[in-house]
Order: C-alpha cells, then sequence, then structure tokens
C-alpha cells in the first residue's frame, strides 16, 4: 500500500489531497499543528477512531520549525510520498511575520529534505514541494512557464524561492526524487476567509443576508490565473508519478481580475454592480436590490480600504501550463464561472444558516461585550 504523508494537512490543498489519496488506496498521515482551539475542520469528515479497523487516516503533532519533530514523524510513517503543502501562505501576512514565514516556508523545506537524508530515505521517498506563482512576481514575460525568471515581491515569495532551489539543489546533490508544483492561484469554498476570493463570496453573501453592510478591499486591478484547488491537487499527485522528478507549472491560463471576480460574484446574487469613482475612492453600488436579500437599490457594497494595500504588489499572474497538458496530461476541469458559482453556493448556505440563527435569537457575540 501507497504511504503519504501530507504537511499542511489541515489547510485547503491538504484536505482535498487527502481526499483524492484516500480515493486511490493510500494511507494518509497528516502533520497538524497544536492549537488552542480545533483546526481540523476541513479533515474532520476523514477522521477516524484509532479504535476502529481499516484505518487509513492518521494525523500526528508537529510543526515545519521543529527538525527532530518531522524526522521521527518520517521514521516512524516511513512514507513512499511526501507532500509539504505547510507553510504560512498569506502574502500580506508574510510582511508583517517575515521571519517565521522564512522558518516555516524555506527553512521548513529544508527540514524535509534533511530528514529524509539523515533517515537514508532519499531513494524510498518522493517528495512533492508546494511551489508558487508568487515567485514570477514582477513578471518578465507572460504567459509564465517553467523558464520565466524569478523576481518575487514579498517575504513570502522569496522564502518560497529559496524553497524551491533547495529542492532542485537535493534533486542534483542527492539524486531524490523531489518536485516543484509551481501552482497559480486556486480557491474553493474551503478557501481561508482573508484569501481574496473568498472574502469577495464570504462579504457578498453575508451582506446579501442583512449580516454586514459593505466589503472592503484591496487593489481591485491585480489580476490573477484563478482555478479550483479540488483540479490542482490531482496535479501535485501526477508530479510524483513519472519516471523521472520535474517541475511543472499547474495554471488554467486564463486571468481575471478582482474587480471581474466581484462583479460575477454579485450576479451570481442577481445584482448589477455600478463602479463608481477610481483609487482609493472607488466603490460599487447595487443598480437593482434582488427582492429576497437585506440589499436597498442604490446601497453601496465594495469600498476601497487602503488598509490591504500591500507594500510591493504583484499586480498580474498569468500561467502557461503546457509542460503539464504534455507530460502529466493534466488539465483544468472547473471554468472560472463554475468555480464562482460553487464558492457563493456554499457562502450563501452559511450566511442564510447565521442569518437565521442571529434572528431566531440565539445568544450572539454582542450580549457579552
Ligand atoms: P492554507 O493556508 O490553506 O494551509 C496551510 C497549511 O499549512 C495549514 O494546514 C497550516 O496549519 C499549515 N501550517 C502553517 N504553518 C505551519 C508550520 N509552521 N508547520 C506545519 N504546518 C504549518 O494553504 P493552501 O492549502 O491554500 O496552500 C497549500 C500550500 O500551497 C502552501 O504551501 C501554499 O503556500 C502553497 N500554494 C498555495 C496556492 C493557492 O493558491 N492556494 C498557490 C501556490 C502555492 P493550520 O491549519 O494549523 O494553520
Ligand atoms: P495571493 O492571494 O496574494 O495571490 O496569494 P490573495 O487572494 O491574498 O490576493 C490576490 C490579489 O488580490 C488583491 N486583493 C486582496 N487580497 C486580499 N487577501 N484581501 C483583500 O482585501 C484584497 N483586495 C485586493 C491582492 O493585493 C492580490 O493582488 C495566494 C496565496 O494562496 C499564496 O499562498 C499562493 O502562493 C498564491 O496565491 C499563488
Amino acid at each position: 500500500m501507497k504511504r503519504a504523508l501530507i504537511s499542511g494537512i489541515t489547510g485547503q490543498d491538504g484536505a482535498y489531497l487527502a481526499e483524492f489519496l484516500l480515493e486511490k488506496g493510500y494511507e494518509v498521515h497528516g502533520i497538524k499543528r497544536r492549537a488552542s482551539s480545533f483546526n481540523t475542520e476541513r479533515v474532520d469528515h476523514l477522521y477516524r477512531d484509532p479504535h476502529e479497523g481499516d484505518r487509513r487516516f492518521v494525523l500526528h503533532y508537529g510543526d515545519l520549525t521543529d527538525a527532530t519533530n518531522l524526522i521521527r514523524i518520517i521514521q516512524q510513517v516511513q512514507p513512499t510520498e511526501i507532500y509539504n503543502l505547510g507553510a504560512q501562505s498569506h502574502v500580506q501576512v508574510s510582511f508583517e511575520t517575515p521571519e517565521y514565514t522564512a522558518d516555516a516556508d524555506a527553512l521548513g523545506t529544508l527540514r524535509l529534505l534533511e530528514a529524509i537524508r539523515i533517515l537514508g530515505m532519499e531513494k524510498t521517498t518522493r517528495l512533492y514541494q508546494a511551489s508558487t506563482s508568487e515567485l514570477y512576481g514582477k513578471v518578465a514575460q507572460t504567459p509564465q512557464n517553467e523558464q520565466t525568471p524569478f523576481y518575487p515581491r514579498s517575504p513570502y515569495g522569496v522564502a518560497k524561492l529559496y524553497a524551491y532551489w533547495i529542492v532542485v539543489n537535493y534533486r542534483e546533490s542527492y539524486g531524490m526524487y523531489a518536485c516543484n508544483g509551481i501552482l497559480f492561484n486556486h480557491e474553493s469554498p474551503r478557501r481561508g476567509e482573508t484569501f481574496v476570493t473568498r472574502k469577495i463570496t464570504r462579504g457578498l453573501t453575508r451582506i446579501f443576508a442583512g449580516l454586514q453592510d459593505r466589503l472592503y478591499l484591496g487593489n481591485l486591478d491585480a489580476r490573477r490565473d484563478w482555478g479550483h484547488a479540488r483540479d490542482f491537487v490531482e496535479a501535485q499527485w501526477l508530479m510524483l508519478q513519472q519516471d523521472q522528478p520535474d517541475d511543472f507549472v499547474i495554471a488554467t491560463g486564463e486571468q481575471h481580475s478582482v474587480r471581474e471576480f466581484v462583479t460575477l460574484a454579485a450576479a451570481e446574487l442577481g445584482m448589477e454592480l455600478e463602479w463608481q469613482g477610481t483609487g482609493t475612492q472607488e466603490h460599487a453600488r447595487v443598480l437593482n436590490a434582488p427582492p429576497d436579500s437585506a440589499i436597498k437599490s442604490g446601497q453601496t457594497i465594495v469600498e476601497v480600504d487602503p488598509h490591504y494595500f500591500r507594500p510591493a504588489e504583484v499586480e498580474t499572474l498569468l500561467g502557461d501550463a503546457s509542460k503539464a497538458r504534455d507530460k502529466l496530461r493534466w488539465s483544468p476541469r472547473t471554468s472560472f464561472a463554475e468555480l464562482i458559482s460553487e464558492m457563493m453556493a456554499n457562502d450563501l448556505q452559511d450566511a442564510r444558516r447565521d442569518a437565521l440563527v442571529k434572528k431566531a435569537g440565539f445568544a450572539t457575540s454582542e450580549r457579552y461585550e
């Protein structure tokens, strides 16, 4: 039986990848961080009581900043494949926690590679590294492919640059099967709530349900190549099933602005938006309030707040995944419109539930403030 170890299993990709590998018959082990509150919501449905038989999903406490712990987990699990998805993955937060981001994202990758080497598992364990389109940063050419030069624009991007090259270096130095997946943005209903797509789908549906009045965003002109996380984890697995290790761009080849994302998401709720003003004054009004919503026609529901501007921005990203299409036979299945639709349906359901709870008079946080 194939045995996988996933760092970052409690994150968006970790949850989709764990489901995918279990479906393929793998025994799946994951590293979760100790937290003072529950942090396994995305994988709780996969949990099996240790007392039950056929337990193919196991979580281990650990952290990418703790080398001895990583060595011990890898020694115990003896994985045939390691997926390094764990990271401080928020670009803006990396400007506030640059040292921690470097420790977890750059040195964390080195620690995993060293653990494999220390345990003499170079020839038995394959490693996938979650590299990123943020490596391209200030892009030198469009679209970006495996040959495009890197120019990261954040402490996150710089940390991931180290991780990218240390993976290449260990592959070349020790003959390890280690791959970089240079993944462009991928989203889903499981996306963290502070990444822009989820912030938009959650914000608009909460405004619709009367739970908040306005959505504040940063750079509306930023352009991204947005795919679905479920499609992208399949590419991660495919990279570890080849004869030779290699690095691959994974992307949809289609690009949209943040503003377009907002407009299409609002349309899912039957709302047409009118964008007014420019720069920090830009905002969006609703032209036609949907009848079953808490919104009034003419209401401003989106506004720019410079608080969300980044010290250095990645303005535009567009991937060329031809190599993955040719060599891995991978291509994305979910369209941009389908992605937005799925995220909106999920968040609308949550917003309606929360609104009902609030209206029915159950305890709300205000009562205790
Ligand atoms: P998430 O932020 O959803 O998940 C990150 C995971 O890493 C969580 O499980 C988190 O744990 C864990 N983690 C954070 N810090 C540590 C640490 N010090 N030690 C161990 N685990 C840690 O990210 P995604 O699932 O979206 O992304 C997965 C990977 O892919 C990340 O490395 C990200 O940088 C990279 N990537 C993501 C892209 C995207 O568009 N989603 C695109 C390209 C690359 P906890 O739940 O406790 O916070
Ligand atoms: P990104 O994703 O930085 O591309 O990193 P994010 O969704 O955070 O930002 C995308 C773009 O939207 C702009 N933006 C805002 N972003 C956030 N978070 N909040 C806002 O209010 C807002 N308004 C506008 C940003 O400036 C940016 O240009 C993601 C992460 O998953 C990384 O881990 C991964 O490596 C890359 O995608 C590929």
